[in-house]
Parts: C-alpha cells; sequence; structure tokens
C-alpha cells in the first residue's frame, strides 16, 4: 500500500520512521511518502496561504498551490489514488472507517493548517476520474493545529491492518474493535509482579481456570463499557 503524505511540516511525521510503521517499511509492506507543499509554491517566501474572503480571523490554505502538489504526486504513480483531508467537518473515524481505508491501494493524505483548506479543492478533486474521490476524516469533536496528527493516526491504524505488519495476527482481530470483538472494551490486563505497592493481581488470573479466567473478562470488559461507553452497547446512548 502507498500512502503520501502532504504537509507544511514535514518533521512531523518523522515518528513514522520508527518502530512497527518502520518495519513495516523496511520490509516494502508500506510506502510512506512525505512531501513538503512549499515545494510547489511559486513566489518568493514560498507562501501558501492567504486572507479568507468575506473576512474573519487567520488564515486559508491556497487551492492553486495543493493542486499543482496533488497533480505532481498523481502522476508520479499509477492508478487513482483516494484524497484523505483531515478535517473537524469529516466523517468521525472509526475501526470500520480504517478498515475500508485499508483496502486503498493508494491513499494521498492533504494535511491542513490554519484554518483549513480553500473549500474548492475538495470539490475539484471529487469530480475526477484520475482520482477516486476525496474523504474528510475527523478525529473527533475537538479541533487541533493541523491535520499531521491525524495522518500519523491514520497509517499506524491502516499499518497494523496489513497482514504481515503486526507479527502477531491474532491481536488485531481479536481487539476491542476487531472482528473477532466482543463488542465491548478490553478488560484489565496484568503482568509481573503478582503484587505491586500492596496491589494483588485478581487471584482468578492466577488459577488456570481457564473458564473462569474468560467469564471474568467478560464480566471486566462489560462494566468498563457500561462505564466509559455505554453508546457502544445502546447506540441511542452516544
Ligand atoms: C481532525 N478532528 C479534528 C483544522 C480548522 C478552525 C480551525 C482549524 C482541512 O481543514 C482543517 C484541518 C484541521 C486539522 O484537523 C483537525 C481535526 N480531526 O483539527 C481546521 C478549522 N476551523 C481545518
Amino acid at each position: 500500500m502507498r500512502v503520501d503524505i502532504v504537509t507544511v511540516f514535514p518533521d512531523y511525521l518523522r515518528p513514522l520512521d520508527l518502530s512497527l510503521i518502520g518495519k513495516a517499511r523496511d520490509i516494502g509492506l508500506l510506502d510512506v511518502r512525505v512531501h513538503d507543499l512549499r515545494d510547489w509554491a511559486t513566489d518568493r517566501h514560498r507562501t501558501v496561504d492567504d486572507a479568507p474572503y468575506g473576512g474573519g480571523p487567520g488564515m486559508v490554505m491556497r487551492a492553486d498551490v495543493w493542486g499543482e502538489a496533488l497533480d505532481a504526486i498523481r502522476l508520479s504513480g499509477e492508478g487513482a489514488p483516494l484524497l484523505v483531508i483531515p478535517s473537524p467537518s469529516g466523517l468521525p473515524l472509526d475501526h470500520r472507517a480504517v478498515e475500508a481505508l485499508s483496502r486503498s491501494e493508494w491513499i494521498v493524505i492533504a494535511c491542513g493548517r490554519y484554518e483549513g483548506i480553500d473549500a474548492r479543492l475538495e470539490q475539484h478533486y471529487r469530480g475526477r476520474p484520475d482520482w477516486r474521490g476525496v474523504q474528510e476524516i475527523s478525529l473527533g469533536d475537538y479541533v487541533v493545529a493541523g491535520g499531521e496528527v491525524a495522518a500519523l493516526v491514520l497509517v499506524e491504524a491502516i499499518g497494523r491492518l496489513i497482514p504481515g505488519v503486526l507479527g502477531n495476527e491474532e491481536s488485531a482481530i481479536r481487539d476491542s474493535f476487531g472482528e473477532g470483538c466482543s463488542g465491548f472494551l478490553e478488560s484489565p490486563t496484568f503482568t509481573r509482579p503478582e503484587e505491586w505497592r500492596g496491589l494483588r493481581v485478581p487471584e482468578v488470573l492466577l488459577s488456570g481456570d481457564h473458564g473462569r479466567v474468560a467469564a471474568w473478562r467478560d464480566d471486566q470488559a462489560r462494566r468498563r463499557t457500561e462505564a466509559n461507553r455505554p453508546g457502544l452497547l445502546d447506540p441511542g446512548l452516544e
């Protein structure tokens, strides 16, 4: 899978060189390329933004600079990429959305800064036959300074669904939101030592009784879900 990330802060994406994702890149399962949007600016100051029409605070990113960048990236490969734009106005990202994205062969992530990107960018690429469409995605109901953290979230969430990246394939299937999940959040986990600062590991986990362990974990998962995410049990509540 190929992922191109366009940003005015390419250094922000350095964590993608590390750990799980870095290894997936080294062994050729994931082809991540980070681009500096300013490489497509045309003036001496490499400007990418301007004041908003209609007035108001802040700056808006120019569609023309973005258009040059996206066209060049699209021409550097074969096939039609999906354009993903992180935005507080986007579709909330969940396991299903990540799974759908992980089936794409090529995605381009456009990281906006300031007050966002000129709305015509999305309009234009939505109708282009050499692109697979545009998807605006949201990390949640809050605003961050730019789309870069969302790009990191996306690559890491997609990356661990790619066969061969995780190493332990079963854990991706079984975890909280995976295919084989119960629909509940995960139960708490423990490791050695058996007692730490006066706190003991629940006796049932030391019992070796797999039936009792499974029943205890189900009960814990249910309680946690009721307390933290009642909407997962009854969508009317969220
Ligand atoms: C992504 N959840 C939140 C922010 C923005 C006022 C200030 C800023 C592409 O357009 C954007 C992108 C971003 C960065 O992403 C997020 C985000 N998921 O904040 C703005 C809009 N209005 C615009």
